[in-house]
């Protein structure tokens, strides 16, 4: 019988866990190489290269053909462009990765704009036509999807409308992609741009998430289909006093454990700006506090590309099989780090 028009249906439960765990694989994480263009082309100035769509693409086949990453690696989060390049064989790079047995995702978010009113803060842009684009996304092989907000740190600020805003947000995303058997993966950010101390680090995070979590019920969310993906509880990259791991994992925990109900599928963490072997460090210091309700890794973008791409820049058509070494060894030090088992001194075998 035909359904009544307009009439849509709620979701595949079973799917939607299905991919959760493929993503959430024991001493495995994700790299989020969704950046779009305008970091893209930050990143590809910082490191002197030329900021072009064979460069794009080139950089992103170096990072998805690499030998040996699925050990390290379950899930990439891909950007608009990227899903639509291929391989120099002429594959799709969603193909390449799933034939790997990587879960390709897709960003779906248009990124933060200025919120009308409040000075100095933001809301993230993209539910218009979001319908329309997982059609699209759904058969070019994406699985799941990600949406980031943006909390900055400030006098008077995050204020509750953009809390509330944002949160908002993410919720409508995150039932929009359950609509169609897409795994959401949310991430509210507060970021470490300030020199702000760890509590109010943790004040900000525990603020959103709260806010996230409530939004997410209104709008009737399956909590064991949403993936978080969260900052770390830490302070600002200029306070005078910077977090140890151990101040890092304390306070994440705490947060997180307040809030996070035992159903969510998973956390990940983003990097934030924080340093390639500080964010290894902190995630194996969080590990180490286990068990958890939920499996905690990494997804992080920075502080698994930064190394590569600068080697990768020295010599492009040179330095393709270096730059995948190096990106193996980042993968490998943060999937140890996932489970509790990196040391510092491990560093000493890095290929750079
Ligand atoms: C915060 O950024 C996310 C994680 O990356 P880091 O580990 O570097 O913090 C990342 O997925 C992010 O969303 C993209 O890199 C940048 O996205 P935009 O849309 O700002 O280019």
């Amino acid at each position: 019988m035909p359904r009544a028009a307009g009439k849509r249906k709620i979701m595949n439960r079973e799917a939607l866990i299905r991919t959760a765990e493929e993503i959430f694989v024991p001493g495995k994480g994700v790299i989020a190489a969704d950046e779009s263009a305008p970091t893209c082309q930050a990143r590809f100035d910082a490191v002197g290269l030329p900021y072009t769509e064979e460069n794009r693409r080139a950089y992103r086949e170096l990072l998805f053909t690499a030998d040996g990453l699925e050990q390290y690696i379950s899930a990439v989060i891909l950007y608009d462009e990227t899903i639509r390049q291929r391989s120099t064989s002429g594959v799709p790079f969603a193909k390449v990765l799933a034939e790997k047995g990587i879960v390709p995702g897709i960003k779906v978010d248009l990124g933060a704009k200025e919120l009308a009113l409040h000075p100095g803060e933001k809301i993230t842009e993209g539910l218009d036509g979001l319908r329309e684009r997982f059609v699209e996304y759904k058969a070019m092989g994406a699985r799941f999807a990600k949406w980031r907000a943006v909390v900055a740190i400030g006098p008077n600020i995050p204020s509750p409308a953009c809390l509330r805003a944002n949160a908002h947000a993410l919720a409508r995303y995150s039932a929009l992609c359950q609509e169609v058997d897409i795994v959401p993966i949310l991430e509210p950010e507060v970021l470490m741009d300030g020199d702000h101390e760890i509590e109010r680090s943790f004040e900000a995070t525990t603020l959103l998430l709260k806010e996230v979590f409530k939004e997410l019920a209104d709008q009737g969310v399956l909590i064991d289909g949403a993936v978080l993906k969260t900052n770390m509880v830490i302070a600002g990259k200029d306070a005078s006093s910077q977090s140890s791991p151990e101040e890092v994992a304390e306070a994440t925990l705490k947060c997180l454990r307040a809030i996070v109900p035992d159903t969510v599928p998973g956390v990940l963490f983003l990097s934030g700006g924080q340093g390639d072997e500080q964010a290894t460090a902190n995630l194996n210091a969080i590990e180490k506090r286990g068990p958890f309700p939920w499996p905690l890794t990494f997804s992080y973008s920075r502080a698994i590309q930064n190394p590569v791409l600068k080697i990768w820049a020295q010599n492009p058509s040179g330095n393709v099989a270096l730059a995948q070494q190096v990106l193996l060894f980042r993968s490998r030090m943060n999937a140890l780090a996932a489970a509790g088992k990196y040391s510092e001194d491990m560093e000493q075998q890095r290929p750079y």
